[in-house]
């Protein structure tokens, strides 16, 4: 299996971060680095201008590059400088949940548009794209759904749900995630998709009907399949990448209208700078997902960064390790990852620390917040918001 995702890229089986940039230039395909910036440091980050000509969008944007973020839709209503700051920074957003079945179906006869509606007010008005997430995946579903659903009614629930959605807002969406997560290695099956309601009752071929019936519904979105833990380089994680371009490869096979995969980057801060600790996620991230990224840009497709933030639940509480080991963490990702000229956009899940799915997760140990995004709760600039803006401004010019 693993010679398949080598084949036509990077030949060396693991490289660590430092020099995974001969891996990309190996694949023929990919950016000359540029000479690395010195390190922002505190005083930079006191300092410097991040709005305007100096915030995420336009330095993502010369290279190339669409920046953006989800967005809390909660929060949008509700705290106008966390509004400012999305405008400021994005020229890209995407619902964190409000276009999820959970939100936009109380019923199994209606639809609630509300939320997904002024998320595109908001955007279209500050003249931002816009990515839909999700059309199906196998969590966020209304209770009435699994209670509902049947071998018989499926296929029609889940294409009216997209004919209806992506319908609603043809010609307006940058890319919609068609299906989400639809791997799962553990579950057992030799193709490695995931036991969810929608294969129980459709079968392997809900994907294909997904992708076609929004094909039809929104030809102008790029169609996207979204997955996360596809970043490490670990056992786990090759074997799902293993199994998501197989599904992929079946897919341009059988010529199901995708554009583009979506790489979650959920990933990790390292544990080395302020615990003390050498295992690190961010620091196992190498040539396996750039040998990934090389296979899906030789498929045709565009690879989006679509969910990144990294936890700091490894690192001792406080002192300034803690924000330079995320800053570093984001560095390290994206320097690597932009060296494939496939990627075309980047999104981090959320932009301030204020707003983090992962304070409802599992959390530190400590009990204190989790620091995983660009700027503070204060909305203040962090030294990872400079990490990206420099790993942006890393990216050459195409070879
Ligand atoms: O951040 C989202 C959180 O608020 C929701 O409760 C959760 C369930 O819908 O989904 C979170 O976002 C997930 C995204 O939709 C898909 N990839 C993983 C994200 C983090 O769990």
């Amino acid at each position: 299996m693993a010679a398949r995702l080598s084949a036509g890229a990077a030949t060396a089986s693991v490289l660590p971060l430092a020099v995974a940039g001969h891996a990309c230039a190996a694949a023929g395909r990919a950016y000359a680095a540029k000479p690395r910036r010195a390190t922002a440091t505190s005083a930079d980050v006191k300092t410097e201008s991040v709005t305007g000509d100096a915030s995420l969008g336009v330095h993502a944007a010369a290279h190339g590059l669409l920046y953006g973020c989800a967005v809390n839709m909660n929060a949008l209503g509700a705290d106008a400088a966390y509004a400012a700051l999305v405008r400021e920074q994005c020229r890209i957003v995407v619902a964190e949940n409000a276009m999820k079945w959970g939100a936009l179906r109380p019923s199994a006869e209606g639809f609630n548009f509300d939320q997904a509606d002024a998320l595109v007010a908001f955007a279209e008005s500050n003249r931002m794209k816009i990515r839909g997430h999700n059309l199906v995946w196998h969590q966020n579903n209304p209770k009435w759904l699994e209670a509902m659903a049947t071998e018989a009614n499926a296929r029609e629930l889940l294409v009216t749900h997209i004919e209806t959605v992506a319908g609603r807002y043809a010609g307006r969406m940058h890319s919609w995630d068609v299906v989400n997560e639809a791997i799962r290695v553990e579950d057992g099956r030799a193709d490695g998709l995931r036991n969810s309601v929608w294969l129980r009752l459709i079968g392997e071929e809900y994907i294909e009907l997904a992708f076609k019936t929004a094909r039809e519904a929104d030809p102008q979105a790029l169609l996207t399949y979204n997955e996360y833990g596809i970043e490490a380089e670990t056992r786990e994680g090759e074997q799902k990448r293993e199994a998501v371009i197989e599904m992929l490869r079946r897919m341009v096979a059988r010529r199901v209208p995708l554009d583009a995969v979506g790489v979650q980057s959920h990933i990790a801060a390292a544990a080395t700078v302020a615990a003390g600790g050498n295992k690190s996620a961010a620091s196992q991230v190498g040539a396996g997902l750039m040998r990934f990224i090389a296979a899906v840009r030789e498929l045709g497709l565009q690879v989006f960064i679509t969910e990144m933030d990294v936890n700091d639940r490894a690192l001792a509480a406080d002192g300034p390790g803690r924000d330079a080991a995320v800053a570093t963490a984001y560095r390290q990702y994206l320097e690597l990852v932009l060296g494939d000229a496939a990627v075309k956009a980047v999104l981090t899940w959320g932009i301030t620390d204020r707003y983090t799915w992962l304070d409802h997760e599992e959390g530190r140990a400590d009990g204190k917040a989790e620091r995983p995004l660009l700027f503070d709760a204060a909305g203040k600039a962090k030294a990872a918001f400079f990490a990206v803006r420099e790993a942006f401004d890393q990216r050459g010019a195409a070879s």
